[in-house]
């Protein structure tokens, strides 16, 4: 098969164009201590974390998948500068949290970079070579410059994955697709602590003819992907 061919991948509502060769990227939104354990952010804003642990390994089988390949990766983690220049006011008070952005939890300060909260867990932690970024923002293109770096790659398609569904993985999925990005979301791979608030994100993506993108169980995803060529130990 050529790397310029679409490989159409069943999904939600028709079958998603998968770019293969390198030209789309798994994308890893937030899947950061301070929203998957206790003792962080989304437990500060009365969340039940456990409601995310379940995207934990469709996300490490996609992730096995990309590495395989070598097909380029994304993480990103909602993360401010210690001094909370880029954190304004509409975000820091928003709300009753137990403890805000800023403040020290029991994992150092909620999402301040270089935090032991704000760090992606260890059973997803970044390789070498992937690109881990974070970013002040709900959507992963605020900010970051990671648009630029995308088109560096020759990256055109993005696969989406991580928490929650409908606040950071919507919004930078909302922002890929005006930047021209052909959007998948994985199901089982993205997670809210709201469960009719997924069920309702995965409708409005894929409503009015895949308006925002499509959506796609992981086992569809990987049973579809070109083989991988298999890397002997020591090679
Ligand atoms: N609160 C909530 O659902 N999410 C966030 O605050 N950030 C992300 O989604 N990463």
């Amino acid at each position: 098969m050529s790397d310029d061919e679409p490989i159409p991948i069943a999904a939600t509502p028709f079958p998603y164009p998968f770019a293969p060769g390198g030209r789309t990227a798994l994308v890893v939104i937030d899947m950061q201590r301070d929203f998957v354990e206790p003792g962080g952010f989304g437990a500060s804003l009365g969340n039940d974390v456990s409601l995310l642990h379940t995207a934990i390994e469709p996300i490490a089988a996609l992730l096995a998948a990309w590495r395989a390949r070598g097909w380029p990766v994304v993480h990103t983690r909602e993360a401010h500068l210690p001094d909370l220049s880029d954190c304004p006011p509409a975000k820091r008070l928003r709300g009753a949290p137990s403890l805000r952005i800023g403040e020290t939890g029991t994992m150092g300060r909620l999402l301040v970079r270089g935090e032991p909260g704000t760090s992606i867990i260890p059973a997803l932690a970044p390789q070498r070579g992937e690109l881990a970024i974070d970013k002040p923002g709900k959507g992963m293109f605020w900010a970051t410059g990671l648009h630029e770096m995308l088109q560096a790659l020759g990256v055109t398609h993005l696969v989406f994955t991580g928490v929650t569904t409908e606040v950071c993985v919507q919004t930078s999925m909302r922002e890929a697709n005006d930047r021209g990005y052909d959007c998948l979301l994985v199901e089982d791979a993205t997670e809210s602590y709201f469960p009719e608030f997924k069920a309702a994100a995965l409708a409005m993506i894929a409503a009015q003819g895949a308006i925002v993108g499509w959506h796609t169980p992981s086992a569809a995803l990987l049973a579809a992907l070109p083989a991988s060529a298999v890397k002997s130990p020591g090679a």
